[in-house]
């Protein structure tokens, strides 16, 4: 690999790679671009083995969308409904929305990921209560809950600041934040894709003011849509830049552009090679984010087993309830079981893990099935 790496002109990344040092804008794009995607795979996995050797993440989680209404109009959303009359809009009440955990009384959840469209007239205590009634069917479940965006809504909507609705939210049980709104962080491409919601200054603002108050987060990048590779190096870099200052980013989740039912509907969806690479990229860039994500729902079952060769180390979990995906043209299974997920990790080669939301080994996995 080291001949292939000198002839494709990569050996000063391998190098920089190797001795764990830092790589640059240039570098990033450069590795965009390089026709080896084996070549680029090989660096993100030595970078990938080295941190975590064979080990692949995943957690039981169950996800909760609790309404699609929404009033930004994202080029690339097939999920969101203008208003609430709209005839596929859902705003579920609260007992709807604990039904679906009490559904799962006997389920060894860990973790519920919350994630809603922008809602203009619920009352923030629609979102305090339902925090609140999760907590109290299941104190023992971790609420990831809200992404940045929501949060910026929030704040405007009903006239906070970030930190205190952060802080009202956390005191009603929030204890972690998503990635999902970050899409692309350029200003070029945002505009175009995502018009009217938090910037990316924003974004990254609200983040940042949720690890000074303790809570880890998520980071996102949409990709496969009108982005270029440089705007995808810049999304990465930024993240790195963030991490550096806060260190409170757990993982970061390339998310592949879904064309079906959205105004973005002419474009191709990215190729398998495309999703590939950008896992290794991310990998190879955030050298102090510990974990990148192949979230199958995305990137399809079998794409995700591979890109678990191409520095990621996590495939999200067993998911259940996901509709953003679904709808924008996703044809993975809406659930895995943990049995099935632990069995495509080993077909894949890798060690299947069973997470909490921290990264923690949970004992259950032990007992799973396999
Ligand atoms: O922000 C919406 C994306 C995100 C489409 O933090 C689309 O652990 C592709 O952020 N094609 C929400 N993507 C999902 C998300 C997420 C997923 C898994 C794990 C985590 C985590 C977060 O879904 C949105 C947007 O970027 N999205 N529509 C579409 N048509």
């Amino acid at each position: 690999m080291h001949d292939r790496l000198r002839a494709l002109g990569l050996s000063d990344i391998a190098d920089k790679a190797s001795a764990g040092e830092r790589l640059s804008f240039d570098d990033g794009v450069r590795l965009f671009t390089c026709p080896d995607l084996h070549a680029v795979g090989w660096l993100a996995n030595q970078d990938r083995e080295r941190r975590h050797g064979p080990r692949t993440y995943y957690n039981v989680n169950l996800r909760l969308e609790a309404t699609n209404v929404c009033v930004a109009s994202c080029l690339f959303c097939s999920f969101a409904r203008l208003r609430p009359g709209d005839p596929d809009a859902y705003t579920l009440s609260l007992e709807q929305a604990f039904d679906k955990l009490r559904q799962r009384d006997g389920q060894p959840l860990t973790e519920v990921h919350v994630v809603n469209g922008l809602h203009p007239d619920l009352p923030f205590d629609y979102y305090l209560d339902l925090l609140r009634g999760l907590k109290a069917i299941r104190p023992d479940v971790h609420l990831k809950c809200f992404t940045a965006v929501e949060i910026a809504f929030f704040a405007d909507l009903y006239g906070m600041t970030d930190e205190a609705v952060l802080r009202a939210l956390m005191a009603a049980g929030l204890e972690s934040l998503p990635g999902g709104g970050a899409e692309i962080f350029a200003e070029r491409a945002r505009r175009k894709i995502a018009p009217d919601k938090a910037d990316a200054e924003r974004y990254l603002s609200v983040h940042r003011i949720a690890h000074r108050l303790g809570m880890r987060t998520n980071i996102t990048m949409l990709y496969g849509h009108i982005e270029t590779d440089e705007e995808r190096v810049d999304h990465l870099l930024r993240t790195r830049a963030l991490q550096d200052e806060t260190g409170g980013v757990q993982a970061f989740i390339p998310l592949a552009f879904h064309p079906d039912n959205n105004r973005m509907r002419k474009l191709p969806a990215p190729a398998a090679s495309e999703t590939l690479r950008v896992h290794a990229v991310s990998r190879l860039l955030l050298d102090n984010v510990a974990h990148v994500k192949a979230f199958w729902i995305a990137t399809g079952v079998e794409i995700a087993q591979l890109a678990l060769w191409y520095g990621a180390d996590d495939l999200d979990g067993t998911v259940q309830e996901e509709r953003i995906y679904h709808m924008a043209g996703s044809r993975t299974p809406y659930v895995l079981s943990s049995a099935d997920i632990r069995r495509l990790i080993r077909d894949a080669g890798r060690e299947p893990f069973e997470r909490d939301t921290f990264y923690n080994l949970v004992d259950s996995s032990a007992a799973v099935a396999s």
